[in-house]
Parts: C-alpha cells; structure tokens; sequence
C-alpha cells in the first residue's frame, strides 16, 4: 500500500537590490512567479520613483504578502546588513547601481562606493552572519574596456576605461574571491547591454525610441553623442531569466549574457526611423552629423559634444557559448524586434501625454 506523504515545499526568499529599476521589476515579477517571497531593497526619494514595479505594489494580493519592500542605500552599511539579518534571504540579486557609464566620470566616488564596495557590503553581511545565501552580482561588458573587434567571453582580458567599469570589476573580483576564500556561492552574469521599454530614458536606445516618439507627435528634435560605438543589445526580460538560472546552479560560476551580434548606435536609429517610415538625409559636417527628414526638411536629431564620454568604449560583442552549455539560455528577441518593441511603446506613450 502506498502512503501519500505531505511534503511541504519551503518558500524561498529573495533580496533583490535595484528592484526599482529596468532589470531589477523584470526579475521581481519573474521570481513571484516562481513562487518566491520578494524583499526590494529601495531608496527614499522626494518623489515617488516606483512606476516599474507600481503594477506589484498595487497588487493587494501580493504586496506585503509575497513581495516586499524597504528603505537602505548600497553605500549604507548598516542597512545593507540589518535587511540580511532580518530576511536571511537564500538568494540574493545584486542589481543596484549607479549605472550610467557617463555619469561615473561625474560622480567617480559615489560610483565606487555604491558599485564596488556596495557589493563588499553584501558579501561581508553574508560571510559575518554566516548565512548560506547565494548571491547575484550584475557584472557588465564595460569591465572589457576597449578591446578589438573579437567575441569576448569568461576568459577575454579585463581593462576597464570608466570609473563605472573599473567600480564593477572590482565587484567581480571581490565576488570571485569571497568564491573561493569562504566557499560562498557567489556568482557574477557579465551581462552586455540589454533593453526594453522600461529602459532608463537617458540611455542611448531609450533616448532614441522616445526622441523619435516626440518627433512624429510634437515635432520635437533631440541631440545624441557618439554614433559610432558598437554594442551588443539583447532584451532585458531574458537576461533576468539568466539571472535566475545561473542562481540555481550547484557549483556557482561567471557567464557572459550576450546575443553575440553587435550594431552601432547609428544602426540603432536607422532601424527605428524605418519602422516609423522616417526618410531621412544625414548631413555630415567636422562639427556635427544631423538628420534630416526628406518629407518637411525639418531636423529629427543631431549630435552634440555634450553627449560624449571622455573615454569611449568603442565596440562590445559578446560570446555566450558557456551560458548555453551550462545554463541553456540563448537569446531569442532580435535586435529589429527589440527596436520595434521599444519604438511602438514610446510612440503610444507619447500620443497619450500629449
Ligand atoms: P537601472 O535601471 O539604472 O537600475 C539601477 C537600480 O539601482 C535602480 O533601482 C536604482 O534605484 C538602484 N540604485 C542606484 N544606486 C543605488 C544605491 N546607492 N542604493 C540603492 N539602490 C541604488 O539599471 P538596470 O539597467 O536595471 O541594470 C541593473 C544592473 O545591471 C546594474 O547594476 C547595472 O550596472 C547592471 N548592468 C546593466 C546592463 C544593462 O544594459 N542594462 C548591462 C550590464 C550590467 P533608483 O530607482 O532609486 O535610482
Ligand atoms: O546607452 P549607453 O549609455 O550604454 P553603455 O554606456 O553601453 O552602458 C550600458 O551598458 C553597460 C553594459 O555594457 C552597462 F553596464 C551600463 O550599466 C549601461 O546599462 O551608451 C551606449 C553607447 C555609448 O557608446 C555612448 O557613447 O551609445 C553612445 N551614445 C551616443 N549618444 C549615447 C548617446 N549614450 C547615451 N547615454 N546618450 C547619448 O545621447
């Protein structure tokens, strides 16, 4: 005879830092659809900063039953270790940080401290609390640096050219240390760009998708930097999900997340002016490049000094040979679909501010 026994399945519990942001409300709906207990880790602001996770927040049925949230800052020891002593999370997803590579030479110190030694917090509050959590860290393509136009993988070379890069190598290397020092899980994705709708707006393709919205609906023109920059851009809904795969791993280890096709910035627009049927003439000059539309002869956009880095990285593509073989993640948007997604978002979004 057989006796059916009850086995209770333990909920898991989560930190995700950076849960206010384009990856981190990504990851938050993946993990409470997997049945996870959510923790957010977030900032306190003058406003209210919460639109990519208000469709949870608003949830009765979830919030403040699966999916939760709290007040710290990466650079805040005291919270970072109090919200893991009291959450004992068995996962922890380290997203948080000043991620905008231009602003890093602005803020070089405040970007060390929230990206690097934030990390040390994470680890340290683990490692003293001597908690089995497993962690995350949002590792990044710009801990490459400037290298030649070959796929780059775990084993490429590191030379970091940004505060930002150099502030998020020195988190994967502490991450690798505290690997092998203290036997901790602890795991670094090198993600390379990745996008959405929920893309931060002063990001290069968000710029250009909500740019272009407010040309076609309030004729508006708008300046961008370096065209010529190549990147490898994949959808941010499936790097999450490589997030989470690469958590649930035995052994941990260090993956590129990449869809190993890289396009230029001046791609990025073309594409995206031909989905809203935009022709368009560049005029090109020592000074500027701006683009014309043939139909009206007005300007959509031009470049502007302002907008460039004092140190650029010119061309990123990534191999995620070992992701696929170890994870089984393999991207499946298209850069065209990932433009269009984008382009048609901001256009309703747009038609509906006005
Ligand atoms: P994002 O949209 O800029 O989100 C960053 C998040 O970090 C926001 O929630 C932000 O909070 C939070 N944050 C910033 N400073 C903080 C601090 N001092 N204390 C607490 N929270 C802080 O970035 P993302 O695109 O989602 O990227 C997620 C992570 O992946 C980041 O670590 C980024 O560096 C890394 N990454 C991103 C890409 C990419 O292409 N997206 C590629 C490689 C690596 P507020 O909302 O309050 O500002
Ligand atoms: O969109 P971006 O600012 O992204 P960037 O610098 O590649 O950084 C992003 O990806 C990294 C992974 O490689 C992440 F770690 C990081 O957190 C962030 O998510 O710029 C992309 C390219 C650059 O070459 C930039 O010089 O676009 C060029 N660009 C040209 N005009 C511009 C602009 N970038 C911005 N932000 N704004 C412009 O007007």
């Amino acid at each position: 005879m057989f006796q059916l026994m009850a086995k209770t399945v333990k909920q898991k519990k989560a930190i995700i830092t950076g849960i206010t942001g384009q990856d981190g409300s990504y990851l938050a709906e993946l993990l409470i659809k997997k049945g996870y207990q959510v923790h957010g880790l977030i900032r306190r602001a003058s406003i209210i900063k919460t639109d990519r996770i208000d469709h949870i927040f608003n949830n009765p049925k979830i919030f403040n039953k699966t999916f939760f949230l709290h007040y710290g800052d990466m650079t805040d020891d005291i919270s970072i270790n109090s919200l893991i002593y009291k959450i004992r999370p068995d996962e922890i997803y380290n997203l948080a940080a000043q991620s905008h590579v231009k602003v890093s030479f602005e803020l070089p110190m405040y970007t060390a401290n929230a990206d690097a030694l934030g990390t040390l917090r994470i680890l340290e509050s683990v490692k003293s609390l001597r908690l089995n959590t497993k962690v995350y860290q949002a590792s990044t393509s710009e801990i490459y640096g400037n290298s030649s136009k070959v796929k780059l993988d775990e084993n490429s070379v590191f030379r970091p050219v940004s505060p930002y890069g150099i502030a998020k190598l020195y988190s994967f290397e502490i991450i690798r240390a505290y690997r092998k020092a203290y036997n901790m899980f602890a795991c670094n994705g090198i993600l390379f760009n990745h996008e959405s709708p929920r893309r931060g707006e002063t990001f290069v393709t968000r710029k250009i998708t909500k740019g272009l919205a407010n040309y076609v609906h309030k004729q508006e023109s708008f300046l961008l930097g370096n065209l010529n920059a190549y990147r490898d851009w994949g959808h941010a809904k499936e790097y999450v999900d490589a997030m989470w795969k690469m958590m649930q791993l035995k052994k941990p280890i260090d993956l590129v997340i990449s869809t190993g096709k890289s396009y230029s910035v001046r791609d990025f627009l073309v594409e995206a002016m031909k989905i809203l049927e935009i022709n368009f003439i560049e005029i090109k000059n020592r000074k500027e490049t701006k683009f014309i539309d043939k139909k009206n002869n007005q300007l959509i956009c031009k470049t502007d000094k302002r907008y460039e880095r004092p140190n650029e990285v010119n061309y990123l593509l990534g191999n995620s040979n070992l992701a696929f073989k170890r994870i089984k993640w393999k991207p499946k948007v298209t850069f065209k679909e990932l433009v269009k997604e984008m382009v048609n978002f901001d256009l309703i979004n747009v038609k509906k501010e006005k």
